[in-house]
């Protein structure tokens, strides 16, 4: 019944249109000329294939459903270009959907191009403006910045959009976006800068508030120590964490009412650092004194100069092999392409100087207001624009407390005690960064994934189309765990409560 559901959506409100064919989309190549931009190639796929792929990120990728594939590249400026690809199912729902990135990357995402073509929408992801995951095409490159700071998603929307329609010969109906962490940035970007562009974004765990993230990002490493963590006192190394790990399930785990790996509300989570302390006889899987004050560090959010919150604290609960992306001893890699390139114009800038002066100074330039910290939606919200925000609350990589921040600078910000005539942000258990975890962490938000339930209530994207094109808000998103399992995910600031058989969503 549930899938019947989902055609229901899909098939009712829009009308099915079939493409002309492989000569109609080749011959895009030579006819169609838009502002700025070069199409590069056309060409018909068949559903089931694999195509190479340009760019250093990936060098193929698969395509599901028969599509006509269009590769362009827009001149955003003589400085600074956007490579993307535009993939137009033979089966088209008159549905267009924008995708994002992910990182410091400029890397298409051809998995979404893939789930996004095969459920029938025109979808565009573009490579953000420039190639790669190297922070080192910014400097002294601020168109470059500017592309992936809020123009690159911006130019895939309104090319995609006339290339979609010259090739269906209509214009789209209805557009989205989807996206998670700097795709859930860039998402929150367009309805800050570019209302018009979507009627409805999935912004995944955003890298929102960015200039503070990656201020955080790198204050966890150095807080273990790094980057000279071999010689730090206050290093963790990894089998402590595995004790660690343990100790904050034994204290946190049960809070929800279930003992289940899960932490539902991390942010009840007041884990006691020194029930770990090594004493008298005890030297072993424990911690010393610096260790602890490292530790209570990292489950404390980051405060600025003047006292001010800069950053939400770390999650308790991420698994060990998750706390090693930012605690491992390492300057976490997005941050260290960002800060020499984008801001300091110093491609051998020492982190050991990195200090609370650094991120003031960061915060001063702001370069392509790349921050998206801005709770002014109005535009959005008036011109009838949906939004769906999630955050896995075991995320090890974007505090999942910064998205509860997020909807209060909102609510804050337009006098909305509560956004869910527009804005609706869904809390996801036991998910790490945009997927994974031991939650129930598949619901449509990116790829196609093989237990994936492709109905309205357990698909965001599917819901997000529910919502703009019919006026059903989803209550829940409905995941679906790695063992068949479901869950039905909350929206912000309803909480999940066990009732004694299974979890419900209370006000
Ligand atoms: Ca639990």
């Amino acid at each position: 019944m549930k899938f019947y559901g989902a055609l229901v959506v899909l098939l009712s409100s829009v009308a099915y249109v079939s493409a002309q064919g492989a000569s109609d989309c080749a011959a895009l190549q030579s006819t169609l000329h838009l502002q700025s931009t070069t199409i590069t190639s056309a060409t018909h796929v068949t559903g089931g294939t694999v195509v190479s792929t340009p760019g250093s990120c990936q060098s193929s990728a698969s395509v599901t459903a028969s599509i006509c594939r269009i590769q362009f590249v827009i001149q955003t400026t003589p400085t600074s270009r956007v490579h993307a690809e535009a993939w137009l199912p033979d089966q088209w729902f008159g549905r267009f959907l924008g995708l994002g990135n992910g990182g410091v990357g400029g890397c298409i995402d051809y998995s979404n191009l893939d789930y996004g073509a095969s459920m029938h929408f025109a979808a565009v992801g573009s490579d953000n403006g420039h190639d790669g995951n190297n922070g080192q095409v910014f400097l002294n490159q601020p168109e470059v910045i500017n592309d992936f700071a809020f123009r690159a998603i911006h130019v895939e929307a309104v090319i995609g959009k006339q290339i979609v329609q010259a090739y269906y010969k209509r214009a789209h109906q209805k557009s989205y976006y989807l996206g998670c962490s700097t795709g859930g940035r860039q998402g929150t970007q367009a309805a800050l800068k570019f209302p018009d562009d979507f009627d409805g974004i999935v912004a995944g765990s955003p890298a929102t508030d960015w200039n503070h993230l990656m201020a955080w990002s790198v204050e966890l490493g150095r807080i273990v120590g790094a980057p000279k963590a071999s010689t730090s006192p206050n290093f963790i190394p990894v089998a402590l964490w595995n004790v660690i790990h343990d100790a904050v399930m034994r204290q946190c785990d049960g809070l929800d009412g279930v003992m289940d790996g899960i932490i539902t509300e991390p942010d009840d989570c007041n884990f006691d650092a020194m029930s770990l302390l090594c004493s008298g006889q005890n030297t072993t899987n424990c911690l010393s004194a610096a260790q602890v004050a490292a530790l209570k560090k990292v489950y404390s959010p980051l405060i600025g100069e003047n006292g001010q919150l800069l950053y939400p604290r770390y999650d308790p609960g991420t698994t060990v092999a998750e706390t090693q992306v930012l605690l491992g001893g390492n300057i976490f890699g997005i941050p260290a392409n960002w800060y020499p390139f984008a801001i300091f114009n110093n491609t051998n800038f020492d982190f050991n100087t990195f200090d609370l002066k650094s991120i003031a100074f960061a915060d001063t330039i702001n370069p392509g207001g790349i921050a998206t910290f801005n709770g002014d939606l109005s535009a959005f919200k008036s011109r009838g624009g949906k939004f769906i925000s999630y955050h896995g609350r075991q995320d090890p990589l974007i505090a999942s407390g910064n998205s509860k921040r997020v909807y209060e600078l909102i609510s804050s910000t337009m006098g909305i005690p509560n956004l869910d005539a527009f804005y609706r942000l869904f809390l996801i258990p036991g998910m790490g960064h945009c997927s994974g975890g031991p939650g129930a962490t598949s619901f449509g938000q990116s790829g196609i994934i093989s237990n994936a339930v492709n109905a309205t209530e357990n698909n965001v994207l599917l819901a997000m189309v529910d919502w703009v094109e019919n006026g059903i808000a989803p209550d829940t998103i409905i995941g679906t765990g790695s063992s068949g399992t479901h869950r039905a995910h909350c929206r912000y600031r309803q909480k999940s409560v066990f009732n004694g058989t299974t979890f419900v969503c209370q006000a």
